[in-house]
């Protein structure tokens, strides 16, 4: 296996979340199978649970009868969020999962290969075909020492990404060895794992030792426990070593997550909101040392701190020790188990405020508000900020009694009740449950394959950085339209550039330009679709992040880089580019492309895979499954429903 080279793997569980996964089930009823082809599927419903309309109980309706038809567990509102219910409840070391959530290396904390795709990459995985991955370079990120009171295992993933930057781990895997990394136990491994989607990698994993073994005794699973350690003589790419014994509070300022700079040397600022919450950094621990930071003090009163913890089961053991007592003591506002504020739902900043949050990302726009500004720190951090109202570390609050911290460990037993689980139906039952659409659920967009010719005018010229967030921006209302992509494309790149959606959609095909690292962040898919729902058939970049990329080309947008990044600078948004005979040049992997605006050209080349070229051609993966199984003679399902792109009067 040489890194670069395509991988193909067999999957062995798959998860999905109530946002995004209205596409993927849409996708895998138009794939044709009637049954998952994995041992074990999961549709966690976690993200949006405030049902401002119709939308999003329509939808989670439609997800809980798909479940049911095709053999996949639910996992119901309230449960918990799905990466940190996974762990609890599925994950085993040594299995590879797959999910449709860039956080799924939440996994990698017992010793799981989980791995964060696009939607529609889900529904081929949940088919039971091998899966394509790139293969990784594989870091070593040795742990050294012990963490100090006060200092959380979120102070060594902002320390990597200080470190590896926001795009360093783009087709790299993180395997976290060393004794330190013996020291941290699961949750707080998760931590690391799951944050390792802000720098670009692949995944990132702890071995399967003897933490491993207690937490699964802890869910009752000890028979799930195997023990995977690296072999003595395992050889790696590259190695990095962090003492954790050196670690300080750290924190990511606004508006990328590897801007890092000591806690203590943060601006002091009024801060308006503090949330406690998201599947990053809601452990029991975590949780339990925000509230002995809290406990005997209020909250600051200019500041809005809320809490929202990530399963039931941790809030229940959390409240059975008197921790939740604490912090509504304390005047923190106990939320709903669920993403909500992470992803823009619910608890907006003010105008101009600023927020501290545990959570994993701070780009602009994410909370909600375009014009304030998240800052990213731990639990202890965040709890001791609360108190003062300015960025402060828990030893600021605590002092000598910064010890008792130490004292905190994740419980011995969790309540391992799954009752919130919906289990998969039996074959012959599960054939005669229907799926249930309402007015929210409409269908896939699915694009014809490229043109001989692409004469298209540009429609966005974009930045470096720009976050799927950025391209499709998320909040109650929303996400709740991410079902119906019609509706959802009259907001595309809304917040970055009010004007695209309109702009696109009259210009019929258009071309998106954009600098470095374009679509970094979350796994929407939705990211991809809208344009393509607009019309865009390309995306001519410095550089693309890897799970957006993947999206790309599962949606049918060809995404290129320019061979020369200086030609970036020669293209203006309305430029008419022209490419000749666009798909023998796709399949040269270097695109002459003709800018008929400015009488001049340049190359854009393609790295795509074998395999990838073939569903590029092909006019994106639904298409090229569709055909893959015409061919192999079994059933493809319902017919595609294809966007004829026109522009508009
Ligand atoms: C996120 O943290 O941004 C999300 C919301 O969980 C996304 C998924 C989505 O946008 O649908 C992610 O991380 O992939
Ligand atoms: Fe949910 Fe936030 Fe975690 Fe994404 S990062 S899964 S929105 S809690």
């Amino acid at each position: 296996m040489k890194p670069g080279e395509d991988i193909f793997v067999h999957v062995d569980q798959t998860l999905t979340h109530d946002i995004n996964a209205v596409m993927t089930y849409l996708a895998f009823e138009q794939i044709g199978m009637d049954r998952i082809g994995v041992d074990t599927a999961v549709s966690y419903l976690d993200h949006n649970l405030l049902y401002i309309d119709y939308k999003t109980p329509d939808d989670h309706i439609y997800l809980q009868s798909a479940a049911k038809r095709f053999g996949v567990y639910v996992s119901r509102p309230g449960n918990g969020i799905c990466h940190a219910v996974h762990l609890a409840r599925f994950g085993k070391p040594g299995l590879i999962s797959m999910g449709g959530d860039s956080h799924t290396p939440h996994g990698g904390a017992i010793g799981m290969l989980a791995i964060g795709v696009g939607g529609m990459d889900v529904a081929t995985a949940m088919t039971g075909v091998p899966m394509r991955l790139t293969m990784p370079r594989v870091v070593n990120v040795y742990l050294t020492g012990h963490l100090r009171p006060g200092v959380n295992s979120k102070e060594v993933i902002l320390q990597m990404l200080k470190k590896v930057s926001i795009k360093g781990g783009l087709g790299k895997v993180y395997e976290y060895t060393g004794p330190g990394a013996a020291s941290l136990e699961v949750p707080q491994r998760a931590t690391i794992t799951n944050m390792g989607a802000e720098m670009g990698a692949t995944t990132s994993i702890f071995p399967a030792d003897e933490p491993v073994r207690r937490y699964l005794t802890a869910q009752g699973r000890t028979e799930d426990y195997t023990e995977l350690l690296p072999d003595e003589d395992a050889e790696y790419d590259e190695r990095i070593e962090i003492n954790l014994s050196e670690l300080q509070p750290l924190v990511a300022c606004h508006p990328q997550p590897d801007r890092v700079i000591p806690a203590c040397e943060a601006p002091k600022q009024q801060v308006s909101q503090v949330f406690n919450g998201s599947c990053t950094n809601t452990s029991y621990a975590d949780v339990a040392k925000a509230a002995l930071v809290l406990r005997g003090h209020h909250v600051n009163e200019n500041v809005q701190c809320t809490c929202g913890i990530c399963s039931r089961q941790t809030y229940k053991a959390l409240m059975k020790d008197g921790y939740i007592d604490m912090l509504i003591d304390a005047g923190v506002r106990m939320l709903e188990i669920s993403c909500g504020p992470c992803c823009a739902i619910g608890q907006t900043p003010p105008t101009n405020g600023i927020a501290v949050r545990t959570s994993n990302r701070n780009f602009k726009g994410r909370a909600g508000n375009p014009n304030a500004k998240i800052y990213l720190v731990s639990p202890e951090t965040a709890a001791a900020t609360a108190i003062r109202g300015t960025l402060t570390t828990a030893e600021e609050i605590l002092g000598d009694q910064t010890g008792i911290l130490d004292g905190i460990h994740e419980p011995e037993v969790y309540d391992s009740n799954d009752n919130m689980l919906i289990p998969p139906l039996p074959r012959k039952e599960a054939e005669k449950v229907p799926l249930v659409k309402g007015p929210n659920i409409q269908y896939l967009p699915v694009p014809e394959k490229p043109d001989e010719v692409l004469d298209a005018k540009v429609s966005l010229k974009g930045t470096d950085n720009i976050s799927t967030d950025d391209i499709t921006p998320a909040s109650a209302e929303l996400s709740s339209m991410r079902a119906n992509i019609p509706l959802m494309s009259r907001y595309c790149y809304m917040r970055y550039d009010p004007k695209f959606a309109e702009r696109a959609g009259k210009l019929g095909h258009s071309i998106i330009v954009a600098g470095e690292n374009y679509g970094q962040g979350s796994s929407r898919e939705h990211a991809a679709i809208n344009p393509v729902y607009l019309g865009v058939s390309c995306v001519i970049a410095k550089s693309i992040a890897r799970i957006h990329r993947g999206n790309l080309i599962n949606h049918g947008i060809v995404p290129m880089y320019f061979e020369n990044k200086e030609d970036y600078d020669g293209i203006d948004l309305l430029d008419e580019l022209r490419i000749d005979n666009f798909p023998k040049q796709i399949m040269g992997k270097r695109v002459l492309v003709q800018n008929v605006t400015k009488n001049t050209s340049f190359y854009a080349v393609l790295d795509l895979s074998p395999a990838e070229m073939e569903v590029v051609l092909d006019g994106g993966q639904l298409r090229h499954l569709k055909k893959q199984r015409k061919e192999l003679g079994v059933p493809t399902g319902a017919e595609i429903q294809e966007i004829h792109v026109k522009p508009q009067a």
